[in-house]
């Protein structure tokens, strides 16, 4: 038999797709693995360790000499858990309004807070609380329909086989001079993920540390192959040296919107990421929702954090502001969940989304306003107005409104008193159509038709 061209080639292709690695996921299936993420808009993070005694930060105190790693260490025979209460936690959590939510699985200082087999600073074997504190949350978070996130750093920093850049001492070693020795630290952080994943398969992971080290001496392309063969839907931030899903935008909410569709904002609630003894300087309520719809406005989450006690307690103050998120997101489901990145500022003074079909603009007012709120730059037309949470319509009327303009005409929205919510009130402008913006600067009119 002769081969002409076209069996050469197909016969060529045959034998590519025999040998061709997992094909790489085309943008429809990341969009629809990330399609849980896009809706969440909120997560709770908490960051719970030896640290929470509140006497120290969360590992960094003895990275940057404040404290001696030992005496640090000490800190485990505090790490009780005797008032941890999983089902309080999830209940809190679910009740916030969150989609999901993120535990610290080990900080930088390599306790593990599950029964972990691969190392003997845990929890389980190393504290009084002589238990596997991440198993009872995970059942009682996934009871509610939340969804399962684990910070897990890549840093281990007490670990005689790991070795820093930036330590303040000499460097324990160079990975260059003892392959081998570097070698076994990944192979522990291999195996303290592979339990992670197989015991729970959660639906994210959320690395940090990554900075210490490159890609290829983390092996994060492996990591996270490792991870999805058991768990092919799972979510990955962006702090594994570039093989993540999401962004993770650095000191608070960003000014214009992202490039990245996925992005999310963490937050502390006070000034720490772990409880502190000293630090009662917490954010209010309106403040932190303020910065929830900033980021839902910017097509992104807020992931804010909370810091229990060593004992499991979670201070009033934490509790009072995942209650107040709580009452504000239920009341303003609509507009919270089922939405997109509003419009560019400076057509309304507030922050905005879109429903997904594109035919409400939501305006959330930060702010009480007085007599009514401008709207300008709308060519699509409005058809009501309604106070979302409640079953108020408002009236509006429209100024400059010229037919054979391009400029459109300037909207007024009447907020009267008794439609504005505690912190902040939620306007649905139902359109005529999805909306379209007027984006110039103007037009000179040549002539009035009066
Ligand atoms: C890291 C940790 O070092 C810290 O202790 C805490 O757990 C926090 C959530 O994550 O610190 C960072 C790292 C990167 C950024 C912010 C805090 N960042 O990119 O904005």
């Amino acid at each position: 038999m002769t081969m002409n061209l076209k069996s050469v080639i197909l016969f060529g292709l045959l034998l590519g797709t025999a040998f061709a690695p997992a094909r790489a996921e085309t943008p429809e299936q990341k969009a629809e693995r990330m399609e849980w993420f896009s809706r969440a808009k909120l997560g709770i993070f908490i960051h719970w360790g030896i640290y929470s005694t509140g006497k120290t930060s969360e590992s960094w105190a003895f990275h940057n000499g404040y404290v001696s790693l030992d005496d640090y260490m000490k800190q485990r025979e505090e790490f009780t858990a005797a008032e941890y209460d999983p089902a309080l936690w999830a209940d809190l959590i679910a009740q916030s309004g969150a989609r999901y939510t993120v535990i610290t699985t080990k900080h930088h200082d390599g306790f593990a807070l599950w029964d972990t087999k691969a190392g003997d600073v845990s929890a389980v074997k190393s504290s009084p609380a002589g238990r596997d504190v991440i198993a009872p949350f995970a059942e009682e978070v996934r009871k509610r329909g939340v969804r399962l996130g684990f910070y897990f750093s890549l840093i281990d920093w007490p670990r005689e086989d790991y070795t820093d850049i930036y330590r303040a001492g000499p460097v324990r070693y160079k990975i260059a001079d003892e392959p081998e020795r570097w070698q076994h630290f990944v192979d522990f952080n291999f195996a303290q993920l592979r339990e992670l994943n197989e015991t729970w398969k959660p639906d994210l992971y959320w690395f940090d540390g990554d900075w210490e080290h490159s890609a290829e001496e983390w092996r994060s392309k492996e990591i996270v192959d490792m991870l999805r063969s058991t768990n092919p839907g799972v979510i990955v931030n962006s702090r594994i040296q570039g093989y993540g899903d999401y962004a993770t935008p650095e000191l608070g909410v960003p000014v214009v919107r992202p490039e990245s569709e996925w992005w999310e904002t963490c937050m502390t609630i006070n000034n720490s990421w772990g409880y502190r003894l000293d630090d009662d300087d917490y954010k209010s309520p309106h403040t932190l929702l303020c910065m929830l719809v900033d980021c839902i406005g910017l097509g992104g989450n807020l992931l804010l954090d909370i810091g229990p006690r060593a004992d499991g307690t979670i201070p009033d103050e934490q509790v009072a502001v995942l209650k107040e998120f709580g009452r504000w997101t239920g009341k303003h489901a609509e507009a919270v969940y089922d939405t997109r990145a509003g419009i560019p500022a400076g057509h309304v003074a507030g922050y905005t989304s879109l429903s997904l079909d594109g035919k409400t603009l939501y305006v959330y007012l930060p702010y009480r306003p007085t007599e009514s709120v401008e709207v300008k730059g709308l060519k699509s037309r409005i058809a009501r107005v309604r106070v979302v949470g409640t079953d108020r319509e408002l009236a509006w009327k429209q100024y400059n409104d010229i037919s054979w303009s391009e400029v459109p005409g300037v909207y007024y929205i009447d907020v009267p008193e008794e439609a504005l919510d505690e912190q902040i009130t939620v306007l649905a402008l139902d359109m005529e159509e999805p909306v379209r913006l007027y984006r110039g600067s103007g037009q000179i009119l040549s002539f009035n038709e009066y």
